[in-house]
Formats: structure tokens, sequence, C-alpha cells
């Protein structure tokens, strides 16, 4: 848990509402406007992830903003550099980096690049961009922290078509092989990547099943669920001897009507009445 944004040690407030879901809410109106303004991006798997990383951020993860690098902090590792803005708007909101970087998002000379970067941005962990590598960076420091007898955690959230690279598997056999149990592996289960399906372009399923013949422990889980998202890393969290894989259901461009399932908005630009529209969409469907 944030040692700042303690929002979910309660998961529902005095009202009854779901605190991280109405948090999701504002993060992703916040990811929709903030990929417009900057004249468009990576939308169907920032919007698909949003869930994620707010469970991880507003609940799972034990972090302090105003000690960026402060040594027994959980990590996360973007493994899908492509989805940096609803990481980054959760970095402006937790107080990591200032607002109104957000309005650098992608432009000229800005100090905000559409992939993470570490060395540009305090609070990103490693930075991203090509597909594939994630999962080993994160065995590495799961594999440092054991040996220095750490007590944190290193989260890797990683699309599903990245998963079409070699490299992933070579790392998959690795955390088992050294029983990195303080690993947990995400994968962004939307089904899409950039040129279609992703049954269509190399068949993942039966996917559970992969992992878990490479020695993973394997959940599957509503992606957008928060409450299940917050269960099953506790799940993880409370096992032992291996790592673990969180496969999240998800929808690519979650929110949004003409975008949801849809792999052509992998990246994209809209007009501005597409951006009312999205505006009318998340009013209507993802309350916060
Ligand atoms: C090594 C590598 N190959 C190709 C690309 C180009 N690329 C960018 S995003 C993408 C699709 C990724 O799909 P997925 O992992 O499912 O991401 P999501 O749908 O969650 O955005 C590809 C092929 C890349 N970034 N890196």
């Amino acid at each position: 848990m944030s040692e700042k944004g303690s929002l979910a040690r309660q998961l529902y407030n005095e009202e009854g509402e779901n605190m991280l879901e109405k948090k999701a809410g504002e993060l992703r109106r916040k990811t929709f406007e903030t990929i417009y303004h900057a004249g468009g991006g990576h939308y169907g798997g920032s919007l698909s992830a949003i869930e994620i990383m707010t469970v991880l951020y507003y609940d799972a993860m034990k972090l302090r903003p105003q000690e960026p690098e402060w040594e027994e902090r959980d990590r996360f590792i973007l493994c899908k550099g492509h989805a940096g803005p609803p990481l980054y708007v959760i970095l402006a909101d937790q107080g990591f980096i200032s607002s109104d970087r957000l309005e650098e998002l992608d432009k000229n000379g800005g100090s905000l690049p559409k992939h993470v970067d570490r060395l540009k941005v305090q609070g990103i962990d490693y930075s991203s961009g090509p597909l594939g590598q994630g999962l080993s960076v994160a065995c590495g420091m799961a594999s440092a922290a054991k040996l220095d007898k750490k007590d944190l955690y290193v989260y890797a959230l990683m699309g599903d078509g990245e998963l079409d690279e070699g490299q992933v598997w070579e790392a998959a056999m690795t955390a088992s092989h050294y029983q990195l149990d303080h690993l947990i592996a995400i994968v962004d289960r939307n089904r899409n990547q950039i040129d279609g399906s992703t049954e269509t372009v190399m068949a993942l399923e039966p996917l559970e099943e992969k992992w878990k013949a490479f020695g993973w422990n394997v959940q599957a889980v509503d992606g957008h669920d928060t409450k299940a998202l917050k269960s099953a890393i506790e799940t993880a969290k409370a096992a032992k001897g291996k790592p673990n894989v969180i496969i999240a259901n998800t929808i690519k461009g979650k929110g949004i009507s003409f975008m949801e399932n849809q792999y052509t908005w992998h990246s994209g630009q809209i007009t501005q009445e597409q951006f009312q529209q999205g505006l009318k969409d998340l009013e209507g469907r993802c309350k916060g």
C-alpha cells in the first residue's frame, strides 16, 4: 500500500462505495483526457489497464511518493511501456510528479515521453517500449531482493500480445527455477494487440496451462473488478515457493464505446466529437 495513498485499507467508505472503483473511474477519465490533449496515443492498452494499476498503486504496493528511491519500496515494472499515460496520471495524483507535467505528454522537448522512461520521470522503476524484456528485469530485481533478504514485492505488468516474445518464456522458466515467490506478474489479457486479436496473430490459449507448465501459481480474474484484483494479489502474496501470475481479463479501450474490443484503437487520434462522445461514455459507465 502506498504510504501516502492508503486509500483502500477500507475498500468501502461509509456510504458503501468501493473506493478503488471510484478512483479507477477518476483515473480512466484523466487518462483519456491526457492522451487526447497530447494529440493521440495508446488509448486501448492504457484504458484496459486502469483497474490493475489502481489496485497496485492505491492498495497493494508499499511506496513513498516523497522518497521515490526508498530502498524497501515495492517495484513496478511496466513491461508494456506504451501504457505510460495511466501510470503518469497515478504518479501525478500521488505526488511523485507535478500534475502540470501531464500537459507535456509526448510533446517535443517535453519531460513526459509516451513510453515510460525512468531517467526522466520520478517513480518509474524501469524504462520500456521494446516488449518482452520487462519480466526478465523483474526476475533480476526479485532475485536481488531475495539475496538481500528484503521483504519487497516486484510487480510486472505485461500485455498479452507481449507474450509472443520468446524472452518472456525464458524469464518464466528463470522465475520458477529460482522460486521467486515475491514476483507477481499480471497479464493484461485484453485479447487484442497492435494488428489483430491475439488468437489470430499468435494463439496464446490455453494460457493458464502454459504458465502452470512453467511452474507458476496462476489465477485468472476479471481485470476490471478491483475487489477481485485486490484479493488475487493478496492470495499471490500469501503463496510461497513459486512465482505468481494473475491473468487479468480486460477489455481493450475499456469505457469508450467506439474503442472497446477494437484492436484498431491500439493507438490513434480522435476528433473533438469523438472526445465528447468518450466523455459522455465515461459519465454513464465509469462513475467516479
Ligand atoms: C519488441 C517489440 N516488438 C514490437 C513492438 C511494437 N508494438 C507496440 S505495442 C504492440 C502490441 C502489444 O500488444 P499487447 O502486448 O497486447 O499490448 P496492449 O494490448 O495491452 O496494449 C506492438 C507489437 C514493440 N513495442 N516491441
